[in-house]
């Protein structure tokens, strides 16, 4: 059992599923001249709550050391996530009929590579972004950003200035979020009655059954069932009107949420499929943590089998999740020469915990390792036929996740 009360019902008698450890943060990637300073470590350990079915971690780390200075997050560095979020924003603008007497508003924004879509439509938007470098970049496209934390305040602010939102869309933030119950009350607050929330979160059912422990970092507060997702709604007076699962970030949910009481068979679906699996139960875990034990042997053994082999080895992603897994399996300078990214705010500096180097991905074709780590494995394949020059002249790929292979 755990200390914490579940973040979303309150609920103190907590089940623990997973612990990883003391780790540093995922995206606090390391500057070569701090190369020798201490980085902030963190416990990272997951725990469930069995009144509303809701993953969480145990420990919480301060939004504004995890968000503000230097985020290197960008999203629009991956052409397949443009795309994905394109058609999201297409499929709201077309189902909701919006046009230039609307108002769309998007919570984690980011550098403004969903809403471009709706300017494009002359559909009236503001982003919402606590980082400040994401933010510049959005405003600098034509996307009107405030750089801040969403919370209950700035929304009931946002409504006074700008009125109340037809849309809000928030992928990939849910998560990100310590206080559960004043985030989805300040999309109650932001929406207007006959408004819609949409929002993407990774699936909890697809990280369980895919392994995707890696997904596990101080910035993901929650991991979401479509269980705890109606719980959590609800302390809002928001309902879970329909849901749909999609592939990007190694399988999401897509939610529409709203004021008004109703309720799409898909919903009803996926709550029976997770009560038929147990998701709703403790035992559902049970393994989990041994699948992961056996994967960080399984991916070390491999490493360790090609180095003896006296072969070279890099790694593809300088994402917040390869931070998790080079620091839980312990893959350092021993087995990895560098880690390779098309994000140039990435060049220069080193993975968190592991002082390995980041370097412009065009450095594989010139460098020619023999094999390369795909820590940035939801994007496969795109990655892979992306870099189909390496593997033409004989490079591999190594994928670890759901487990380890070579292709
Ligand atoms: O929740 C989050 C997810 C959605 O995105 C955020 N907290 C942070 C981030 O997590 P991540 O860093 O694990 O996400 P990605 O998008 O899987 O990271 C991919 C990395 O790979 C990025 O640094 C961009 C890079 N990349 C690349 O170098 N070449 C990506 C693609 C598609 C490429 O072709």
């Amino acid at each position: 059992m755990t200390a914490i009360a579940c973040r979303s019902c309150g609920e103190t008698k907590l089940s623990e599923v997973l612990d990883l450890g003391v780790m540093p943060l995922a995206d606090r990637l390391v500057p070569a001249d701090e190369r020798d300073a201490p980085e902030p470590r963190y416990p990272l350990a997951v725990v469930f709550c069995p009144t509303c079915g809701l993953m969480q971690l145990t420990h919480t780390v301060p939004a504004e050391e995890l968000f503000c200075q230097d985020y290197p997050y960008y999203s629009s560095f991956s052409p397949q996530l443009l795309e994905h979020a394109r058609e999201h924003a297409l499929s709201l603008a077309d189902g909701r009929k919006l046009d230039s007497s609307s108002f769309v508003v998007e919570l984690a924004s980011n550098d403004g590579y969903l809403l471009r879509n709706f300017v494009e439509r002359g559909i009236r938007v503001l982003g919402i972004d606590p980082a400040q470098g994401p933010a510049a970049a959005a405003e600098q496209i034509g996307v009107p950003t405030l750089c801040r934390f969403f919370t209950l305040g700035a929304a009931r602010t946002v409504a006074e200035i700008h009125g109340r939102a037809d849309v809000i869309i928030a992928n990939n933030v849910l998560a990100h979020v310590a206080d559960q119950r004043d985030f989805v009350a300040a999309i109650a607050a932001l929406l207007k009655p006959d408004g819609i929330a949409s929002i993407e979160v990774p699936y909890l059912r697809d990280l369980i059954e895919k392994c995707e422990f890696d997904t596990i970092y101080h910035e993901h507060f929650c991991y979401f069932s479509v269980t705890a997702l109606v719980h959590l709604f609800a302390t809002a007076g928001l309902h879970l009107q329909d849901v749909r699962r999609v592939r990007i970030h190694g399988g999401s949910l897509r939610l529409q949420v709203g004021p008004e009481a109703k309720r799409s068979a898909e919903v009803d679906r996926l709550l029976a499929e997770e009560k038929e699996i147990g998701e709703d139960g403790a035992a559902y875990f049970r393994t989990f943590a041994d699948r992961v034990l056996r994967l960080r042997e399984a991916l070390l053994e491999t490493l360790k089998g090609l180095r003896a082999e006296g072969r070279r080895i890099a790694a593809y992603g300088a994402a917040a999740k390869g931070a998790t897994l080079i620091n839980f399996v312990g893959i350092g300078p021993d087995l990895l020469d560098y880690v390779v990214d098309r994000n140039h705010h990435k060049h220069g500096k080193y993975m968190p915990g592991q002082q390995l180097p980041i370097m412009p991905a065009e450095h594989l074709a010139e460098d020619r390792p023999d094999y390369v780590l795909l820590l940035a494995w939801n994007f496969a394949d795109e990655i892979l036929a992306q870099q189909q020059r390496y593997r033409d002249a004989g490079g591999r790929f190594i994928l670890p996740v759901p487990e380890v292979r070579i292709v």
